[in-house]
């Protein structure tokens, strides 16, 4: 069981009143009182109930919302921190104020421009114009969002703040509500609020799953507001439509689905339910290949161009291949499943873990400008539409990010967005942090499955193993967290094969399927996977083979026609940990070319699926292309240092 809290928590709800009691001393028979009130009231099953009066005070003072992003105070002369999810949990006042917030934001009517159908659907469907901000030409049909492009970081940043100040207004509606000795507390949590992020790509606590409890684990939840314990919808759970439109998803079964779902089962019915832990498994079998590929580019990426955006640039350097676009595609595609609206572009922004999601994409941006903040957008030429944006038009640092307005006249460029202060909000790991801090960080989070940190971390592997070894005896179950899946080898919980496997002095070799391939080839998104041997053959279980190496998932528009070939996009496939495990095994001799090259050969196998399901014969797929590259990579020899990649050597191509 990989989502082993999971199991628990259909027994048992995500929040128990004994540990969520934020500013409150009620007692129990005053709870059970106003339980019986709200059974009286007209509030919506799954919406917190605030009371009786809470109408009339907010016809007089509702939360004022300005369609200008403006970034919100800072606290004591700092910008608040947005957190990790797993940590703002723990923040028992800050974490009600969120989930109240979103509750309230999820159940205000659609018809507002700070309704959560709204802001989120200002992504894509229903290609909605937000606040007077008129499509071009042609565009009328696409959200405002902006994929394979150069602004694909920037513009997501001022998204993000303005949802965070649509969350953070009603935030402190919320807290001005609490009874009147507990609305310092309630104040002081509000004044620091900010939205957290999803580390997918960090090892998630012993016996935990990638995907956090709280999104996957149960539709409804109990929550202590200023009204006492209620039951509510849990709103990072899915997004319930109220109404529901049909032709905003006119395709089946998305226009018969009243709510967003995750990895959705029965597949294409329309009575299917989100299964988050078959999520929750896939993102664990997916780890090492997320962690290695946001290793590789806060490593291997110093130019902006390469870095931000998914775009294959003809006759570039076969060592960039991938970008934070196309790993965040990826979680998009795993995180959505077969039929998710998360694995979707236009459907996607609903779904509550794309801003979650998206936050730490905002992160990993932020942490990359620290590493390397001399580069930053050049003029590139638009592939796809936008709301505002037609194929073909100059984008640049001074292109308006629509719909995101800075003051009544302008919008926010991405130069002014490019210190992330100017919202005041920042992170943990990168507030007031030097590049060396940075990369220490690095090392230490996101280099577990890279041999670059056997070097580093030899006596920290020691120490972790043994406490490993101590965990198994006791909770056998928990045991796998670490371990992702079958083909993983971890620095720091694996059985290593011998240095001169793997070294040539302090250099070894770093392996990469290349993949390129037409962004629209299918219609809609879909993935390649890459397996060692024999290949299951029911595809749904695919994302969580034991033999999986890893996927690109390619995040795309569903369209009934198939879009011509010519717009490239490309991403990787690392290889490294698993052939480190197969090393480790005694399967493969050494991870030197002349021994990998062969071993490759015989036992890579590839796969394309699709998110409804289908599988497509690699020859169906525009453009595809899968080449086998190396490079020989100098470990760090301190931890303030990032390994060194040499010049990329292209091997073989598994298929043309
Ligand atoms: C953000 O912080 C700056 C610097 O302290 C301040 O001038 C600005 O007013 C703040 N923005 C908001 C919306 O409070
Ligand atoms: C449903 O959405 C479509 C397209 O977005 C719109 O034209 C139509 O008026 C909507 N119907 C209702 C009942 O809101
Ligand atoms: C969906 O559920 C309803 C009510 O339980 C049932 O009548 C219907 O046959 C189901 N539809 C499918 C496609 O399973
Ligand atoms: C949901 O996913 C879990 C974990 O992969 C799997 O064991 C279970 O069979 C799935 N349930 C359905 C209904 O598909
Ligand atoms: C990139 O890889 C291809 C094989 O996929 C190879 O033909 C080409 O020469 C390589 N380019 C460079 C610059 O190494
Ligand atoms: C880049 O970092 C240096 C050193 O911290 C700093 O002086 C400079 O202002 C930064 N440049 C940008 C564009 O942020
Ligand atoms: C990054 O690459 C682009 C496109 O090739 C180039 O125009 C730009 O000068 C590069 N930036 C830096 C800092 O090297
Ligand atoms: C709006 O912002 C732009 C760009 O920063 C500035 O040039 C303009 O004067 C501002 N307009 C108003 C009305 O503040
Ligand atoms: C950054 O430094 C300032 C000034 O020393 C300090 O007040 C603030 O708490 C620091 N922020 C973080 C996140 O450490
Ligand atoms: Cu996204």
């Amino acid at each position: 069981m990989v989502f082993p809290v999971l199991a628990r928590a259909s027994q048992r709800p995500a929040f128990s009143k004994g540990t969520a009691m934020p500013f409150s001393h009620r007692i129990f028979f005053v709870v059970t009182f106003f339980f019986s009130l709200i059974l009286a009231d007209l509030t919506q099953q799954g919406q917190y109930d605030y009371g009786f009066n809470v109408d009339l005070r907010l016809r007089k003072r509702d939360p004022s919302q300005s369609s200008i992003v403006t970034g919100l105070p800072r606290v004591n002369g700092q910008p608040p921190l947005r957190l990790d999810i797993r940590d703002l949990q723990k923040d028992k006042d800050m974490w009600t104020l969120y989930i109240l917030a979103l509750n309230w934001m999820q159940y205000t009517d659609q018809e507002s421009p700070f309704s959560w159908y709204q802001i989120t659907g200002i992504h894509g469907a229903p290609a909605l114009t937000w606040q007077g901000v008129d499509p071009t030409p042609g565009n009328e049909h696409s959200g405002y969002c902006t994929h394979v492009s150069i602004l694909f970081p920037t513009w997501h940043r001022p998204y993000l703040a303005l949802y965070e100040q649509v969350l953070y207004n009603i935030v402190q509606y919320i807290a001005s509500l609490y009874p009147l000795d507990l609305q310092d507390r309630a104040q002081k949590a509000a004044d620091s609020f900010r939205i957290p992020y999803w580390d997918w790509a960090a090892a998630p606590p012993d016996g935990e799953s990638v995907l956090p409890l709280t999104v996957g684990g149960s539709s409804t939840l109990d929550i202590e507001g200023p009204n006492g314990v209620q039951t509510i919808s849990n709103p990072l759970f899915s997004y319930v439509f109220r109404p529901f439109n049909g032709s905003t998803f006119p395709d089946f079964p998305f226009n018969t689905w009243r709510e967003t779902k995750r990895a959705p089962r029965p597949v294409s019915s329309p009575n299917a339910t989100s299964n988050n832990s078959f999520v929750a498994h896939a993102l664990d079998t997916h780890l090492p290949s997320f962690q290695q590929r946001l290793y590789n580019i806060f490593t291997n990426y110093p130019n902006y161009t390469t870095f931000s955006n998914e775009a294959w640039v003809p006759n570039d350097n076969n060592g960039t291949y991938d970008s934070l676009e196309s790993i965040h595609d990826s979680i998009h595609t795993v995180g959505g499943g077969v039929y998710g609206h998360l694995a979707i572009i236009a459907y996607s922004g609903f779904d509550p873990l794309f801003w979650l999601h998206h936050a730490n994409v905002d992160r990993i941006f932020a942490m990359w400008q620290v590493l390397y903040n001399n580069s930053y957008v050049v003029p590139q030429t638009a592939i796809y539409s936008s709301h505002t944006t037609s194929p073909g038009e100059t984008e640049d640092s001074q292109t308006a990010l629509t719909p995101f307005f800075s003051n009544e006249t302008h919008f926010w460029t991405s130069d002014e967005v490019r210190d992330l202060e100017v919202f005041n909000y920042t992170y943990a790991d990168v507030a007031n942090k030097t590049r060396t801090d940075v990369i220490a960080l690095i090392n230490s989070r996101y280099g577990n499955f890279t041999p670059a940190s056997m070097f580093l971390y030899t006596d920290r592997a020691q120490r972790h193993r043994s406490i490993h070894a101590g965990h198994l005896n006791q909770h056998p179950s928990q045991a796998q967290p670490h371990r992702a899946n079958g083909l993983s080898w971890n620095s720091q919980t694996s059985t290593r094969p011998s240095l001169s496997a793997v070294f040539k002095g302090n250099k070894y070799r770093e392996w990469i399927a290349n993949v390129r391939v037409s962004k629209h080839a299918m219609g809609g998104s879909f993935s390649v996977h890459l397996f060692l041997g024999e290949v299951p053959a029911d595809p749904t279980s695919w994302p969580v083979a034991s033999n999986l190496i890893g996927t690109l998932g390619v995040f795309a528009h569903r369209s009934k026609h198939r879009m011509s070939m010519g717009r490239m996009i490309a991403g990787t496939i690392p290889m490294t940990s698993a052939l480190m495990q197969m090393a480790s095994l005694g399967e493969v001799p050494s991870l030197h070319a002349e021994d990998i090259v062969p071993f490759l050969k015989s036992n890579l196998e590839f796969r394309v699926s699709l998110t409804d399901g289908r599988t497509a014969e690699p020859h169906d797929v525009d453009g595809l292309c899968i080449s086998i590259v190396s490079s020989m990579v100098t470990a760090p020899d301190s931890e303030t240092r990032l390994a060194e990649w040499g010049e990329v050597e292209s091997h073989f191509d598994l298929f043309v």
